[in-house]
């Protein structure tokens, strides 16, 4: 009898565990598969989940005026700093997370740019920067990848606005296209910063994931909304 109430004990305690850490980290079934499936393999940020002061970012809900359906949370961030066409890093958000494994981690940022007429390739661009104990997996050294570096949607002027779209161009020298790519140590932390570049760029949320278990290809299906 006590073998079985100390095991009820045991069982509900896990699942209150499980269920609580469930509802902070799974938004949608979709996060939840993947979690469950591919738990040490990605690493997935809400944009507007930063805790930096947001500045010249604004949110952007369901509802309100300019919104772009299918976001992540409903919810994602646009950048209303610097011109349409440039500017120098702006606005600085910072999202900090834990290494789940020791890999090579690939980001990408699910992202929209809203023109008002403009040039189709304004307004599609942002800087990345990361810090903490990590080497470079990409063309670009280590050094260069602690410092802002453009990061442009993927295919440029050739994107629709007003829809999402990923971005995980590199362009460190003008015209001279890489990737972000590094090279991450189990249980180090680390900070990515996202600053604003041109005006009306939106991103909604930022994923990092393990790019030997998937190809480019796979990841762009596997983690879009
Ligand atoms: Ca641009
Ligand atoms: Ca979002």
């Amino acid at each position: 009898m006590l073998i079985h109430k100390k095991y009820f004990i045991y069982v509900t305690i896990s699942l209150l565990v499980f269920s609580c850490g469930a509802q902070k980290s799974k938004k949608n079934h979709k996060n939840a598969f993947l979690e469950s499936k591919f738990k040490t393999d990605f690493i997935f940020i809400e944009a507007e989940q930063t805790l930096s002061n947001l500045q010249k970012w604004l949110v952007v809900k369901k509802d309100d005026k300019n919104y772009v359906n299918g976001a992540s949370g409903e919810m994602y961030l646009e950048f209303m700093g610097n011109k349409a066409i440039t500017g120098k890093p702006n606005s600085p958000l910072e999202y900090k997370f834990t290494a789940p494994k020791s890999g090579n981690f690939k980001l990408m940022l699910m992202t929209s740019k809203r023109l008002e007429g403009e040039k189709s390739d304004w307004c599609n661009d942002a800087f990345i920067k990361l810090s903490g104990n990590f080497e470079t997996a990409s063309k670009l050294t280590t050094a260069a990848l602690k410092k802002d570096i453009k990061i442009l949607q993927d295919g440029n002027d050739e994107t629709a606005e007003l829809k999402w779209h990923w971005a995980s161009t590199a362009e460190k020298d003008r015209h001279v296209y890489t990737d972000f790519v590094y090279q991450l140590k189990k249980g180090e932390k680390y900070i990515l910063t996202l600053s604003g570049r041109s005006m009306r760029f939106s991103v909604d949320y930022l994923v990092l994931y393990d790019s030997n278990k998937f190809s480019f290809n796979e990841a762009k299906k596997l983690f879009k909304k």
